[in-house]
């Protein structure tokens, strides 16, 4: 990719390329990728349709609808909405945004190895950037909604520079002028150190070091790479092979130009290894702890000495991992930031014009999105799975599926939940140190191949949901898978009954000791989650209504070590902190519904009382709950400013899995759920709905549809229930 300015207008509220020509495409397996048509003849025969528009913020034209009077109608309505969002092989597409340190890992991942974006990409990027900068300091936070900090203004005013915007530039001019208020880039933190490295304006003197000899370690060592949580791993191993080789970019006019600029002092003269443990309290979430300090000093001390055969053996050993995981997912990879460090790892080893260059350059369509404010980079390549499995049960649940003119929808549905369950365990299995994944659903297309435990669950319990009740609909998903996916989930419950993500803890806590990234908490290893947990028992005790018979005996035993597990993980306050969603009011959600399972109800258990007491006690004036994404960095409940549709959505719904019984809190948030409903059905966006490592934000968009349908559906029934109405 050349450096080419661009003439950039200094105001990014209008479109910088012609947004009735872009596209979505849903392809293979539900893989997103936008196309910008360039020909008439393009845009006759593939015309903008409504999935397209909405998702880039264009007016949809979607009729107003018949007011609605009860509860019921208006999850009707929402749904008359929202199908219209369905693609046509059957799942919900979105946007995935929120992070904001992905970005400039695509940018300046691609330009460090000479991989171009089309100009259009360039463009909507640049304006996403400029769109997202603070509006009271111009600089980036580590998500959309957070304060400034080195990490995202450095990150993000670098990726602005690559993607040709001037360094005089107002929206440039500001955010340099945060960065140098911050500290400058020499506190930037270590993924920040390590990025800026990789493209020669960071000396590698200034890292800790990432020595890839941990690889040749043997794997029972308690604090082998392979018993780390598995996003944390797969970073670190694409780290590992690059801080091994030292890459960096040759020097060009921008990078010597970027010393200059990202520093307030002299680049020249930096003392680089009194940078290892600068960070800027504006970023520091998790401290480095003694041992990691210590530790440090004798991984540098070696890094002086290294003994060549066996850094050569440890580059090579990571750079094998790295080729099985571009094999096991389609050059997916786990997540976006392993993405761009294997793409560079691959490129700088095979070449431009080798196979896996040009594979990773397809993928890296994947994680690219046109939102209505530019093009971002998603935290997964989207959220097909997890958006799909919720309105699909939402469906069944409302009675919304028996109506006429949704069987074809559902049927969709369904056919995209077939074709998304993995059938197989991986290609590169036990030499990836991977979990089992023959009958997973995992989190976003069965291409990425993950196994993720509450993905399985909320997949598992789609398909039975529109297989096993409604009379209409083929059976697409044979016994037998499911009962892989049963088999599955009882693999993956830890000692104590909770489940994780993606695999068993298999390290021990001091892990966590060891977190070199200092702005994200607990990614060391794995931990249970009452989310996880919750769908991974639910799944089971309804497949075991359908098959009694299948391995009841374990799923009984599991359903009730997990309800251990879920008592003891309440908050004396009453709630459960939520781990990937915001917060209490997402986790205590999920908490009940495991509760009700084995009938622990408001009404006959302490724990589920405890729950309703303190969520009611946060039932504001306005019918509605509010709670900031702070919660969960704080693990204390931080009132947000306005009520937010979702998160009273996820209340309410806990409320009626306690069987709460009375009705007047349970009314007051159908009300506000409902006051917020558009004459077309739709709610508007509100604020960010999930999270991910206690600090950072990220985005559920398809939430404010899927769970205002499924809360107003049931509660429409519950309220009826309540009253004695039929
Ligand atoms: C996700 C998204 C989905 C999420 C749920 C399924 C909701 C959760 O219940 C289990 C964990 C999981 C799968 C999850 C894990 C961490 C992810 C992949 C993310 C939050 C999306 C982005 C994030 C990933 C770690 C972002 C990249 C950043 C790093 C620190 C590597």
């Amino acid at each position: 990719m050349s450096y080419a300015p661009l003439d950039i207008p200094p105001s990014s509220d209008k479109p910088f390329t012609d947004y009735s020509r872009w596209r979505l495409l849903s392809s293979e397996g539900g893989r997103h990728t936008w196309h910008y048509l360039k020909t008439d003849e393009e845009l006759k025969e593939w015309p903008q349709n409504t999935v397209d528009k909405f998702w880039l913020g264009m007016k949809t034209d979607l009729p107003e609808l018949p007011p609605a009077k009860t509860p019921y109608e208006a999850a009707k309505n929402g749904y008359e909405f929202y199908k219209h969002l369905q693609a046509h092989d059957g799942h919900w597409p979105g946007e995935y945004g929120g992070p904001m340190f992905l970005l400039p890992g695509l940018v300046i991942g691609s330009y460090v190895v000479g991989m171009g974006f089309k100009e259009e990409e360039k463009l909507e990027m640049i304006r996403y950037l400029m769109n997202r900068a603070h509006p009271d300091d111009g600089g980036w936070g580590i998500h959309v909604e957070g304060h400034s900090t080195v990490f995202g203004t450095g990150l993000n005013y670098t990726a602005l520079r690559i993607l040709g915007v001037n360094a005089d530039h107002p929206v440039c001019v500001r955010a340099r002028a945060t960065l140098h208020k911050l500290g400058g880039a020499a506190a930037i933190p270590a993924w920040g150190k390590f990025w800026l490295s990789l493209l020669n304006v960071y000396d590698w003197e200034g890292n800790n070091p990432v020595p890839p000899e941990l690889w040749l370690l043997p794997d029972w060592i308690p604090f082998h790479p392979h018993r780390w949580w598995i996003h944390t791993r797969t970073v670190y191993v694409p780290m590992s092979y690059l801080f091994g080789i030292k890459f960096t970019m040759p020097e060009n006019d921008l990078i010597l130009s970027l010393r200059q600029e990202l520093y307030p002092q002299d680049y020249y003269k930096i003392h680089w290894p009194s940078q290892r443990n600068n960070v800027s309290s504006a970023d520091l979430y998790a401290p480095h702890s003694g041992l990691f300090d210590a530790v440090n000093v004798v991984l540098s001390t070696y890094e002086s000495c290294t003994i060549p055969p066996l850094r050569s053996a440890g580059v090579k050993a990571a750079y094998d991992l790295i080729v099985r995981e571009d094999e096991n997912t389609g050059y997916q990879t786990l997540g976006p930031v392993s993405k761009m460090f294997n793409l560079i790892a691959r490129a700088h080893a095979e070449g431009p014009e080798s196979y896996a260059y040009k594979l990773h350059m397809e993928k890296r369509q994947d994680f690219m999105w046109l939102g209505e404010e530019g093009m971002m980079m998603c935290g997964t390549n989207g959220s097909q799975l997890w958006d799909t499995g919720f309105i699909a049960q939402a469906l069944v649940e409302t009675g919304l599926a028996y109506l006429d003119e949704n069987k074809e929808s559902l049927g969709k549905t369904l056919e995209w939940l077939d074709e998304a369950q993995i059938l197989d365990d991986p290609k590169h299995y036990r030499s990836s140190y991977r979990h089992s994944t023959k009958g997973a659903w995992g989190f976003s297309t069965k291409e990425q191949g993950y196994t993720v435990s509450d993905c399985t669950g909320e997949g598992l319990k789609a398909v039975m949901y529109l297989q096993n009740d409604l009379d209409f609909t083929p059976k697409l998903v044979s016994e037998r898978r499911m009962f892989d996916a049963i088999d599955l989930m009882l693999t993956l419950q830890n000692p104590g009954g909770g489940f994780a993500s993606y695999e068993l803890i298999r390290g021990p806590k001091w892990l966590e000791w060891l977190n070199p990234a200092e702005v994200f908490g607990d990614i060391m290893i794995e931990y249970t989650y009452p989310e996880c947990t919750t769908s991974v028992i639910t799944s089971l005790s309804i497949f075991r209504k359908h098959y009694p018979q299948y391995r009841a005996g374990d799923i009984d035993r599991t359903i009730k070590s997990a309800i251990g597990y879920l008592h003891k993980a309440q908050k004396p306050e009453g709630g459960w902190v939520g781990s990937w969603g915001i917060c209490f009011t997402y986790a205590t959600q999920f908490a009940l519904e495991s509760l009700s399972l084995v009938g622990e109800t408001y009404e006959t258990s302490p724990y589920s009382r405890r729950a309703c007491d303190f969520l009611l006690e946060k039932q504001r004036t306005d019918g509605g709950w509010g709670e900031s994404y702070k919660s969960c960095e704080r693990s204390e409940w931080v009132e947000h400013e306005n009520s937010q549709v979702v998160q009273t959505c996820w209340a309410v719904m806990s409320l009626m899995y306690a069987r709460y019984p009375h009705p007047e809190p349970i009314e007051k948030g159908v009300r506000l759920v409902m006051s917020r409903q558009r004459p077309d059905g739709s709610w508007p966006q509100e604020a960010i709905e999930g999270v991910f490592n206690k600090n950072c934000a990220i985005a559920y968009p398809n939430f404010k549809f899927s769970f205002p349908i499924w809360m107003l559906g049931k509660a429409d029934q519950y309220l009826r229930d309540l009253k004695g109405k039929p």
